[in-house]
C-alpha cells in the first residue's frame, strides 16, 4: 500500500443536546480526525479521544503528540500489505490504544477504497443491515428520563442503554420498567462508578431483568468483577477495563464478564476490534459495538466492524441526527426501517466525507508527508 501523507484535523462540533454520564458531560465533541492520502484515494478516520482522561488516559493532545512523535514516522520506510499489519507494527509501543486506531482506521478506509471493496467485507463482515440501541445520558429528573425512553422506543430502538450512579440507579430503573413493562431491552451503564462495597445495592437490579450492566467496577478491573458476577444474575459487560485481546481472555478465563462492548478506539484498532470478536464467539461470548458520541465517520467504522457475526446484541450506533444538527458526511447514517441501519455498499467505509462541513468545524490542521 502506498501511502503518502497524513493529515490531523482538530474539530469542535456541538452535540444536539448535552450528554451526562458518572464521569461528566460533553456538550461540544472535541476531536482529531485523521486522514491518510494514497495513490489518488483518502482515508478517514476519527479518533475517539475526548479533551480530558475522564473516561480513560488519552486525550486529543495526546493523540496529536503520539501520532506525531511516533505512529506516522514508524511507517516510514514500512512496506505495507495489508492494514491488518499495523497494529503488530505498532506493538512495540505501549498501550495509546485510541492514537493507534485513529491512523490504523484511516489505513483500512484507504485500503478499502484503494480495492474497491467495502470496510465491512474487507473485514469479514456478514450482516448487511445492523440493529440499533440508543445511550441516554443521565437526566436532571426521573420525568425528563422517561420521556426520553418514550422518544427513543417510538423511533425503534432495539435496545435502550442508560447511565447510572450513585444515587441514580434503582429507582430510574425500577421508573421504566413501571410505565414501559418488563419487555423492554434494557441496560444500564455505570462507567466504574460503584465498588465492591455496592455489591448489595448492585444485586438489587436483578430484579428488573436488565440485558447487561455495564462497566460496574473500576475502570482498570477484571478481579473484583469476576467477585461481583458470581454474586448477581444480572450480566456483566465489560467496556473501560477492555483493552486489548489479551484482556479479554483473561476477563473471560476469570468469569469477569459474560458480554463484552468493544470500541474500536478502546482496543486500538479494527484488527484488534475483529481478534477480541473472533475470541468471544469460539468462547460463546456476544459483543455489541459501544459509542463515544462520534461524527459519521466513526459511525460508519462502528457499523463496519458491528456486520461481523457475533454482533448479536444492538450496538449504541445512532443515526447521525440524534447526534449532530449537520453531520460530516454524506449521505447521513440513517434508519432504513426502526432500530436498524444498512451497511453501506461503497468502498471503504461508505459514505463521502463532507469537506466542507469538516472545514466549517475545525479549529487546527497539521499535514505531516511520509
Ligand atoms: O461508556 O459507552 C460509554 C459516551 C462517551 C463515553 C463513554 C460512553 C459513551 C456512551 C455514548 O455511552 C454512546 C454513543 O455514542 O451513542
Ligand atoms: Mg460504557
Amino acid at each position: 500500500m502506498n501511502i503518502e501523507n497524513v493529515k490531523m484535523t482538530q474539530l469542535k462540533m456541538p452535540l444536539k443536546s448535552k450528554f451526562e454520564t458518572s464521569f461528566g458531560s460533553t456538550t461540544v465533541r472535541d476531536f482529531l480526525l485523521v486522514s491518510v492520502d494514497g495513490d489518488g484515494k483518502t482515508g478517514y478516520c476519527e479518533s475517539v479521544a475526548m479533551p480530558d482522561p475522564m473516561y480513560n488516559e488519552e486525550t486529543t493532545e495526546t493523540v496529536i503528540n503520539m501520532l506525531k512523535e511516533h505512529l506516522i514516522p514508524k511507517l516510514k520506510g514500512e512496506s505495507i500489505n495489508h492494514p491488518s499489519e499495523i497494529s503488530q507494527i505498532y506493538s512495540i509501543f505501549r498501550r495509546n490504544q485510541m492514537a493507534k486506531s485513529s491512523i490504523e482506521g484511516a489505513i483500512w478506509d484507504l485500503y478499502g477504497k484503494q480495492k474497491n471493496i467495502t470496510l465491512a467485507s474487507a473485514l469479514g463482515g456478514t450482516r448487511t443491515s445492523i440493529d440499533v440501541g440508543v445511550s441516554i445520558g443521565i437526566e436532571s429528573t426521573i420525568d425528563a428520563l422517561l420521556k426520553k425512553v418514550d422518544d427513543t422506543l417510538s423511533e425503534g430502538y432495539k435496545k435502550i442503554k442508560i447511565k447510572i450512579k450513585p444515587g441514580w440507579d434503582l429507582e430510574p430503573i425500577k421508573a421504566i420498567r413501571k410505565q414501559f413493562g418488563n419487555d423492554v431491552p434494557l441496560m444500564a451503564d455505570a462507567n466504574s462508578a460503584y465498588s465492591l462495597a455496592d455489591k448489595q445495592l448492585l444485586a438489587e437490579l436483578d430484579q428488573y431483568g436488565l440485558m447487561m450492566i455495564e462497566q460496574p467496577l473500576a475502570h482498570d478491573d477484571i478481579v473484583d468483577h469476576a467477585e461481583l458476577q458470581e454474586f448477581m444474575n444480572t450480566p456483566i459487560c465489560l467496556d473501560e477495563s477492555i483493552h486489548s485481546v489479551e484482556d479479554a481472555r483473561k476477563a473471560i478465563k476469570l468469569g469477569s464478564c459474560k458480554i463484552i462492548n468493544i470500541k474500536i478506539g478502546r482496543v486500538g484498532g479494527l484488527t484488534n476490534a475483529k481478534r477480541i470478536h473472533d475470541l468471544c464467539e469460539e468462547h460463546h461470548i456476544p459483543v455489541w459495538c459501544g459509542g463515544m458520541l462520534e461524527s459519521g465517520i466513526g459511525r460508519a467504522h462502528n457499523i463496519a466492524i458491528a456486520s461481523l457475526s457475533n454482533f448479536t446484541i444492538p450496538g449504541d450506533t445512532s443515526p447521525s441526527s440524534r447526534y449532530w444538527g449537520k453531520d460530516i458526511i454524506h449521505p447521513e447514517i440513517v434508519f432504513s426501517t426502526p432500530g436498524v441501519i444498512e451497511v453501506p455498499n461503497a468502498s471503504g467505509i461508505g459514505v463521502h466525507v463532507d469537506l466542507e462541513q469538516v472545514e466549517n468545524y475545525a479549529v487546527r490542521t497539521e499535514v505531516v508527508s511520509l
